[in-house]
């Protein structure tokens, strides 16, 4: 394999507490029954699982068909990404790659907590990929549906709005100029003004769709790479087309195309600079058959190295035209 072979940590996040739709906190074994840690070893990479984070066992509702009040929701959330925060910053402090297997998108606030918590004393500037249908950069103030998992990102962003319930040790914060959101396609009218507003570079799939994958993926390595930053990737299985990763909730047609995807994965993995990852919000339940469970497992591998024919082309091979 052509990759430097690393020491990665999966932790999985058993949670979906900051979703609508239940069934995202079965993604982390569907991750592990597609064959996750054998495709990384099989790269050369050695792989530690550290099993999953979930919230203790509470009684059943005694109404079985309602969701789970928005209170203690918002309270397992915030619980869980305490934990996330201290189990990915011990992961880093060993020097290995973190790799966060959700779980919906909430869990985020804690997986770049961590990765802020480590990168930003030592002097090493962080960048976020958000790869996504959505911004998730709503507050609760914005937010037309209350869901956590669709504002991670203002939360991490220092966005105000957000009680005090919500602040922390656990809390990393990240410059809104060190993020760049791919692929999007839904956006709240409200959460577009903040984007604005704060600067966070958009490529959704309009400008995908001109440019092209690859340099829209350049213009994120470009700069990560002039600020020697610690690159985090966060894959939300709904950035991929319905049709190839049917397994979400909150599908929204015109997704990346299967070679997209990987094209993205394969170039972020030539740059070298991604230290960490999340993989959220696949639910199994809605799944056909772990069609995207395997193609996720399928994605980070390209990521952690895996190529068509072995080669590893440099960054510049990439620039043609
Ligand atoms: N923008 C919508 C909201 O805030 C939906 C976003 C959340 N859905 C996700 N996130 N799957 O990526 O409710
Ligand atoms: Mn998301
Ligand atoms: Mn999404
Ligand atoms: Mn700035």
């Amino acid at each position: 394999a052509p990759s430097r072979p690393v020491r990665i940590d999966l932790v999985g996040v058993a949670t979906a507490s900051g979703a609508s739709v239940r069934g995202c906190g079965m993604g982390p074994e569907a991750l592990r029954v597609a064959g996750l840690a054998e495709a990384l070893m099989d790269l050369d990479h050695a792989v530690a699982d550290h099993g999953d984070l979930r919230r203790a066992q509470t009684s059943p509702s005694t109404h079985p068909s309602s969701a789970r009040m928005p209170e203690e929701r918002k309270a397992d959330v915030l619980e869980m990404a305490a934990r996330i925060s201290d189990a990915g910053h011990a992961i880093l402090q060993s020097g290995h790659v973190p790799v966060f297997l959700g779980g919906d998108h909430s869990i985020a606030m804690g997986t770049v907590s961590a990765v802020a918590r480590y990168c930003l004393p030592r002097q090493k500037p962080v960048h976020v990929l958000w790869i996504d249908a959505h911004a998730d950069y709503n507050t609760p103030q914005t937010s037309p549906s209350g869901n956590l998992h669709g504002m991670p990102l203002a939360l991490l962003c220092g966005e105000p709005g957000f009680d005090e319930a919500f602040q922390g040790d656990w809390l990393g914060r990240i410059d809104a100029h060190n993020v760049t959101i791919l692929g999007a396609r839904s956006v709240d009218r409200e959460e577009r003004r903040l984007v604005q507003a704060r600067g966070i570079e958009v490529i959704d799939m309009r400008k995908i769709d001109q440019i092209g994958v690859v340099a829209a993926v350049q213009k994120v390595i470009d700069k990560a790479k002039a600020a020697e930053a610690h690159l985090h990737v966060s894959l939300d299985v709904d950035s991929l087309d319905p049709a190839i990763a049917p397994g979400g909730g909150t599908l929204v047609p015109g997704g990346l195309s299967y070679r997209e995807a990987h094209l993205v994965m394969e170039m972020l993995h030539d740059c070298g600079l991604v230290g960490s990852l999340d993989v959220v919000e696949l639910n199994p339940f809605l799944d056909h058959g772990g069609k995207s469970a395997t193609l996720l497992v399928d994605l980070v591998a390209s990521l952690f190295g895996r190529s068509i024919m072995g080669e590893e082309p440099g960054p510049m091979e990439f620039v043609t035209e």
